[in-house]
């Protein structure tokens, strides 16, 4: 079952962030809900704050289940998996087990994007890759007995120079014999990637999770991608899972929200409604 989803924040989406919606979410859960969306992509600060489990009432009583919990705000906080700095690793760990338990409550799994922090000068990526395997294995004994599975996100050279492709990333996944899966989303894959179709088939063991954005990260429609084509492939693998519509809020949130619904209702995937 293939159910669409949109992201959403739990704090102020800082400017340029693809976070559709953000905060006031006792206006957004009811909105998104009413759009026909299944679920929601979390991104969390603080897991412990009184919005994250109002959240979590919230998104139970409107039906809607969370795909991802982003932690993407920490990397906005400088805490990297593969810092170099002890102290930092130390923190992350810290920081991600209570978002790793959070993601457990919400029935939602981990995303490890930004997160998991630059290649610096001095050392092979070899050596920064080496060091964000040492510290998954540090997280993984929480997330294993929460039953949180961990995805490793793939993400475009302007924001990252590591695992920028989606091959690159489920190679990355095979070697380090880690049990880490893949979510792959579109608007990354379709900087890196040769083809969006062959990556789609080439990890499709690991995937649990799709990021699905036109070219320019916005609903499909809305950019020059065949997004039909791709839902196609997606089809053909098998996937099962969240499509979440992980988009910039233009022309506004609920605009953009709304040209997905018609895309994700003409694709079946939401029953028809006034939308
Ligand atoms: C997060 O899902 C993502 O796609 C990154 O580009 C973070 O901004
Ligand atoms: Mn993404």
């Amino acid at each position: 079952m293939i159910k669409p989803s949109v992201s959403l924040s739990l704090f102020d989406a800082p400017p340029g962030a693809p976070i559709l919606f953000s905060n006031n979410i006792a206006v957004n859960i009811p909105l998104i809900a009413g759009l026909g969306y299944q679920g929601v992509d979390l991104f969390v600060q603080d897991p412990d704050a009184e919005v994250s489990q109002e959240a979590l009432k919230l998104l139970n009583e409107y039906d809607l289940g969370v795909g991802a919990v982003m932690p993407a705000a920490l990397a906005g906080e400088g805490l990297f998996l593969a810092d170099r700095n002890p102290e930092i690793r130390r923190e992350v760990i810290r920081r991600l087990d209570g978002i790793i338990r959070y993601a457990a409550e919400a029935g939602g799994m981990v995303s490890l994007g930004l997160v998991r922090g630059n290649n610096v000068p001095g050392e092979t990526v070899q050596e920064t890759l080496n060091r964000f395997s040492d510290t998954i294995e540090k997280i993984l004994p929480v997330s294993e007995s929460c039953g949180v599975p961990l995805m490793v996100e793939p993400i475009n050279r302007y924001e990252i120079n590591t695992l920028n492709s989606s091959i690159e990333s489920c190679d990355y996944i095979q070697e380090s014999g880690l049990p880490l899966y893949l979510m792959l989303d579109t608007f990354h894959m379709n900087i890196e990637d040769v083809s969006i179709h062959e990556s789609f088939r080439y990890c499709r063991d690991y995937l649990r999770h799709v990021h699905f954005l036109d070219s320019n990260r916005l609903a499909p429609g809305m950019g020059h991608l065949d997004m039909e084509s791709i839902m196609q492939t997606l089809w053909e693998i098998d996937y099962r899972g969240f499509l979440c519509l992980e988009a910039l809020p233009k022309p506004d949130a609920a605009a953009c929200a709304r040209r997905g619904a018609e895309f994700f209702q003409a694709a079946g995937l939401i029953k028809r409604k006034k939308i």
